[in-house]
């Protein structure tokens, strides 16, 4: 049982406490590696950031199927994060999939509560093999409670059409459903744009949009692009979480936002191009540790 009352050791009260930025992410198990706070905590490792975990929940999955989830309970979320807060405050974070409406209420009041930083929200609805990542409690409570917490919110397309209801069917759709999440509170918005344009069915009529991504970042008023060539062949399983996570990490170490989602995206294309499979019919994996 917990022995709460324990006292410190002479030789852990003798460490020297570090200055080494050190991100938290709030997020699901993928126990393939590939997403999920395993992913996010290789992407930490991989910008030189100590990472805390925080597991919402057990999931059962590999790169092509998601066989069952199990929520963590809502009381051991929020007392994860206060023991963990305990002692250390992290200095950036971010969320994953939260399963549930008791979980995200849980994440939006231990971040208010404990004054942890503003968050980088990957609003995780789905997972990349089409299971539901979390519930309609989950998204209102998303919507109402976590959104205007979020230093940044990082939406794939079919994510900000889901959230906003605008069908996201080009550029000014684009800008017009980062507007709607900005005005529920976040303080910034990246939509990404991997997933191309869905007009009349057809995904990739758009010349500009075939042959570049262009991650759309309104941060306050100010709408910034991150072009970059897209990289052929049908994605990676877990690019969202790496996406979010890098930005935590820069953010952790201190880079401005706009830094943040441009080194983001080169992080997560240099991960894709050096992919890799491990079963037969399965998604690619990204190399996190990719060196270029
Ligand atoms: O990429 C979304 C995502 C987030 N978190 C977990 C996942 C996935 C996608 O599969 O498994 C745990």
């Amino acid at each position: 049982m917990v022995n709460s009352t324990r006292r410190p050791n002479l030789v852990t009260s003798m460490v020297k406490e570090s200055k080494r930025p050190v991100a938290m992410t709030i997020a699901g198990s993928d126990p393939g590696g590939g997403a999920g706070l395993q992913a996010d905590l290789k992407t930490f490792a991989a910008h030189g950031i100590y990472g805390f975990s925080i597991l919402t929940a057990v999931i059962a999955q590999n790169s092509a199927h998601v066989t069952r989830v199990e929520p963590v309970s809502s009381a051991m979320v929020t007392q994860q994060i206060a023991t963990i807060a305990a002692e250390c405050r992290p200095h950036a974070l971010k969320t994953g999939a939260l399963v549930n409406g008791e979980i995200v209420r849980a994440v939006a009041e231990s971040i208010r509560e404990l004054g942890l930083p503003a968050p980088v929200v990957d609003p995780v609805l789905i997972s990349s093999s089409g299971v539901r990542l979390l519930d309609d409690p989950g998204e209102h409570a998303l919507r109402s409670l976590l959104i205007p917490l979020a230093r940044v919110v990082t939406p794939n397309i079919p994510e900000a059409q889901a959230l906003t209801g605008i069908a996201i069917d080009g550029p000014a759709a684009m800008r017009a459903a980062a507007r709607a999440l900005s005005r529920m509170g976040a303080h910034a918005v990246v939509i990404k744009g991997g997933h191309s344009f869905n007009r009349h069915g057809d995904d990739d009529d758009d010349p500009v949009h075939r042959r570049r991504v262009i991650d759309l970042l309104l941060d306050g008023r100010v709408f910034t692009e991150f072009a970059t060539a897209r990289i052929a062949g049908d994605g990676a399983h877990g690019t969202g979480c790496a996406f979010s996570a890098a930005i935590a990490a820069r953010l952790a170490r201190g880079d401005d936002l706009a830094t943040a989602v441009r080194h983001a995206q080169a992080f997560v294309a240099r991960a894709l191009r050096a992919r890799f499979r491990l079963g037969k019919d399965g998604r690619a994996l990204l190399d996190h540790l990719a060196r270029r």
